[in-house]
């Protein structure tokens, strides 16, 4: 068996040591044939013999093609692979990338006319796939599951998306999904895009705050959930989340025609969720009564498939908009060669992360069922009932391809869990697996992978993303925006376009422009920090702006911010990230409190509470630090640089202090800081 991990999400140089408890560690070490540089790891022989990318020398050949004659290498993957109505124009793709140069413009097969849930499942089907097992269902609770065919798939897709157009959801309309990871959410995708509609799914982690503030900025006429559901040993009651979420957007003049809701099996009494008559539907009730067929609604490749919002420098969150022909023949690609699936292998495959990101929506549902993969959805927590849970999950499926945030293995695979998996009689001999792991680098706003080693072509080094993928150019630019060449280090930034890049911020393109393209005119600028070794492998350093990545939740230190103060007690706040054990990153924040007021454990304990309801548990301060003041510039910007050196206690590496208005405020926090 080969298990190939893949990792998302930050580096994991310092997780490396924890996995010494996975299994296929032994490969990771043990195979690796020692290089002149001691932190090399070689792809194995074995691998390497089957794998799609087999040599450095193919994939240069490869890459050398997609950089120079981008048209060719992407229309001939379009059209091998994938299904066009009609195909695009003379033109597979005109971009502009340069601010000074009119509007920022990327398009991809434009006029090329197709279909993202035909390609994913009826050409599947036309291709003999049918009863291949599309989707196995793992629940929260061990010894529960389901799956689904292709075919089984494809009805169960075709009810909901006439059910959908029977109640006037038409193409264009957005319907917004919040929805755990049952298979009802990638259902919800693939009908969506079957009838042109937009999905907007938004992780049933947020709180109703978040989710209000999602449906008012795009007005979807149907909002998709469910009841209730366990994750871990806690039980969360989604619909009355929604009916909160949609009393506030009320407030702002959005309401929505209908709350389509999923009775997640349960102890729960349908009579026990609250209902508004007229408006709450049980999906149960009417979406199996319709047909298990539904046409297809052709679309152009530049029509929206979905939008995504995601945190950025500031407070409001940005919908993410990726079209459909692009982000289809990108994603297609990705994942075929980003984690070596072939056709003919007998792969499953489990993407940990949930539908309610960007790595749920690329490699959970479009990816894998474009290459007609079967995929494992799993509902619960990594580590309910215990530690071992993700690895019982690979156990269970026989999966082969495993993708997920580097902070898993620390969280589930402890030594505990290996003696568990030792001690179940499982015969497996560690010298027998061979684990290429494959660090991804790449965002919600590049739709698919974007810096990795394929497996199988390059020599890794562990906590470097190694190389870019087929028609990406990665560059560096110094502060000025200047190319740097060689070994450097200075902000990522991207030139020219690729098919899975975003192409606007919804209702919102001037934002667009100002985030990513203004920064340094003339590229994509990715709002992160890397260099780039001698032998030209990127580093990912982290993001340069205030953005955090809290166990592979991309989190706005300003929407922390505006959660703080909006609790009465709160004057002002300040976040930064802080290195953290297990999440990657932590929540670290300082604030100040009103006047008359005095600090208490009570007064954190409700600051951290107003964060959980204004955005979800998720982005909960992991450190509340009371500070009498915030050390301010004399024009009154609160330098962050010295509040980031301060959280990680690095009491004597503060920097230049002299533009401080009061100098005092600093050594207050120091004393404040305590361990
Ligand atoms: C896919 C996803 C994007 C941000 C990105 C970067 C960080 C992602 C990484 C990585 C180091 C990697 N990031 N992959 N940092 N090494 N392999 O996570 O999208 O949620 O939009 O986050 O995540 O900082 O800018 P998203």
């Amino acid at each position: 068996i080969i298990v190939f991990v893949v990792v998302v999400g930050h580096r994991w140089t310092r997780q490396v040591e924890s996995m010494a408890y996975f299994p296929s560690n032994a490969v990771i070490l043990g195979e690796a044939i020692a290089s002149e540089e001691k932190d090399m790891v070689l792809p194995s022989h074995d691998f390497s013999g089957q794998a799609l990318i087999p040599s450095q020398h193919k994939y240069l050949e490869m890459y050398r093609r997609s950089i120079e004659d981008p048209a060719g290498f992407w229309s001939d993957i379009a059209l091998s692979e994938l299904y066009w109505k009609k195909k695009w124009g003379d033109e597979v793709y005109s971009e502009n990338l340069h601010v000074n140069q009119g509007n920022i413009k990327i398009q991809w097969f434009k006029g090329g006319i197709t279909n993202m849930c035909y390609n994913c499942l009826d050409r599947n089907i036309h291709a003999g796939l049918g009863n291949k097992i599309a989707l196995y269902w793992e629940s929260n609770e061990p010894g529960f599951d389901s799956h689904l065919t292709y075919s089984h798939l494809l009805h169960r897709v075709c009810q909901l998306a006439n059910y959908l157009k029977s109640i006037g959801v038409r193409k264009g309309d957005a319907v917004v999904v919040y929805l755990p990871m049952l298979l009802e959410l990638p259902i919800s995708m693939l009908a969506c895009a079957r009838i042109g509609v937009l999905h907007s799914v938004v992780f049933a982690g947020f709180s109703s705050d978040s989710l209000a503030q999602r449906i008012v900025d795009c007005k979807p006429k149907v909002v998709i959930t469910c009841n209730v559901v366990k994750r871990g040993p806690k039980t969360i009651h989604l619909k009355d989340i929604v009916d909160a979420a949609l009393i506030e957007s009320a407030k702002d003049g959005v309401s929505i025609d209908v709350c389509l809701t999923y009775d997640n099996q349960s102890t729960l009494k349908r009579e026990s969720t609250k209902w508004q008559e007229g408006r709450d539907i049980w999906w149960q009730d009417v979406v199996p009564t319709y047909p298990t067929t539904c046409e297809v609604e052709w679309v152009d490749a530049e029509d929206p498939l979905f939008l995504l919002y995601t945190s950025g420098s500031t407070g409001r969150p940005k919908g993410v908009v990726h079209t459909t022909g692009g982000y289809m023949v990108y994603t297609a690609t990705t994942f075929k060669y980003g984690f070596d699936y072939k056709e003919s292998d007998v792969y499953w495959y489990w993407c940990t992360a949930d539908c309610g990101w960007i790595t749920g929506h690329s490699y959970v549902t479009y990816g894998p069922m474009l290459n007609g993969a079967t995929v494992v959805v799993y509902e619960g927590a990594p580590n309910y009932p215990d530690s071992g849970r993700c690895w019982d999950i690979v156990d269970k499926y026989k999966v082969t391809i495993f993708y997920t945030a580097p902070t898993l293995y620390v969280t589930s695979y402890s030594r505990k869990s290996l003696r568990v998996l030792g001690s179940a009689g499982e015969p497996i001999n560690p010298s027998a697996w061979r684990c290429p792991i494959s660090d991804t680098w790449w965002q919600t706003e590049t739709g698919g992978i974007m810096i990795t080693p394929l497996p199988g072509a390059w020599p890794q080094k562990p906590g470097s993303a190694t190389f870019p993928f087929f028609g990406v150019q990665p560059v560096i630019v110094d502060e000025n925006g200047n190319e740097i060449d060689g070994e450097c280090s200075g902000y990522l930034c991207v030139k020219g376009s690729w098919p899975g890049a975003f192409r606007t911020l919804y209702g919102d393109h001037e934002r667009y422009e100002t985030t990513y393209f203004r920064p340094f005119p003339g590229y994509y600028f990715t709002g992160d920090g890397c260099s780039r070794d001698k032998d030209g492998y990127y580093w990912l350093t982290g993001r340069v702006d205030d953005v955090i990545n809290v166990s592979g939740h991309r989190i706005g230190t300003a929407e922390v911010e505006s959660a703080l103060v909006s609790h009465p007690q709160c004057a002002e706040a300040a976040v930064v990230g802080v290195e953290h054990e297990v999440k990657g990153q932590g929540i670290y924040a300082f604030v100040t409190i009103v006047e008359g007021v005095s600090y208490s454990e009570q007064l954190r304990k409700s600051l951290v509470l107003a964060v959980r309801n204004q955005i979800g548990a998720f982005a909960a301060p992991d450190k509340i630090h009371w500070a009498p003041a915030l050390p301010k510039t004399r024009s009154g910007k609160i330098m962050r640089r010295i509040l980031r050196k301060i959280a990680a206690r690095q009491f004597d590496e503060l920097g230049d202090t002299s533009t401080l208005a009061e100098s005092g405020v600093v050594d207050q926090l120091i004393a404040l800081a305590g361990s």
